[in-house]
């Protein structure tokens, strides 16, 4: 299989300087990554700016997809431009995960070193009848504990392509990429729909938690000095 990765634009602030120099979002400059990647499987595409607004532009040809990771830039903050194109004749299972792979990768490259952000981040998010506690810290050591999914959530399938499985294959693979801890534990729920779109609301607001910039923080927030 062949792989090629292209870093098209980047946030060249913030790095190689003192602990005490102020960080990219002080200086105005956006925390942004633009990456593309191709296989024999799939053709990914991803913008992202950590210090936005929310918005998004998605198309991967999955539609509930699509849905899940627009509410993951609006609850998140984050913008996102997510152009995939892949063998959903085939299964959507390629395109969500290469397009988690690729968000992962333009997440920890936006991060530059981590200099200034809050860190961690927990969120506890209702939809209806299903409640998701997502917790993150952006360590640079990428980890992944997933719970609480009904019997049965991971055989459904929602929109006609996407399967519950994905879920936490999604989620995972943004951890590993990403080089984040990850904790998502579902604490109720019934409707497929919503027990996916709570974890994806959940994971939003601890990652906008998380990156956030904090005016105290001084430098990198880790006593060992790097993340
Ligand atoms: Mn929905």
């Amino acid at each position: 299989m062949t792989e090629q990765r292209e870093q098209l634009a980047q946030a060249a602030t913030g790095r190689h300087q003192d602990d005490d120099a102020p960080v990219a979002g002080h200086q105005g400059a956006p925390r942004s990554a633009h990456l593309r990647r191709s296989t024999n499987e799939s053709s990914v595409e991803v913008g992202l700016n950590l210090d936005g607004s929310g918005d998004s532009e998605i198309s991967t040809g999955v539609r509930f997809y699509d849905h899940m990771l627009a509410s993951l830039a609006k609850h998140s903050l984050i913008d996102l431009r997510i152009q995939a194109t892949a063998d959903v004749d085939v299964d959507a299972h390629h395109t969500v995960e290469d397009v988690a792979i690729v968000l992962g990768d333009a997440f920890r490259e936006a991060l530059g070193d981590k200099r200034g952000i809050s860190r961690f981040g927990d969120a506890t998010v209702p939809l209806d009848e299903a409640l998701v506690q997502a917790v993150v810290d952006v360590a640079g050591r990428p980890y992944f504990v997933h719970t609480g999914e009904p019997d049965g959530q991971a055989y459904v399938v929602i929109g006609g392509s996407y399967t519950g499985s994905l879920t936490a294959h999604v989620l995972e693979s943004f951890a590993q990429h990403s080089g984040i801890a990850l904790h998502v534990r579902v604490l109720s729920g019934r409707d497929p729909h919503h027990l996916v779109e709570a974890q994806f609301k959940a994971v939003a607001r601890a990652l906008r938690s998380a990156v956030a910039l904090d005016p105290r923080v001084k430098g990198i927030p880790s006593e060992k000095g790097s993340l």
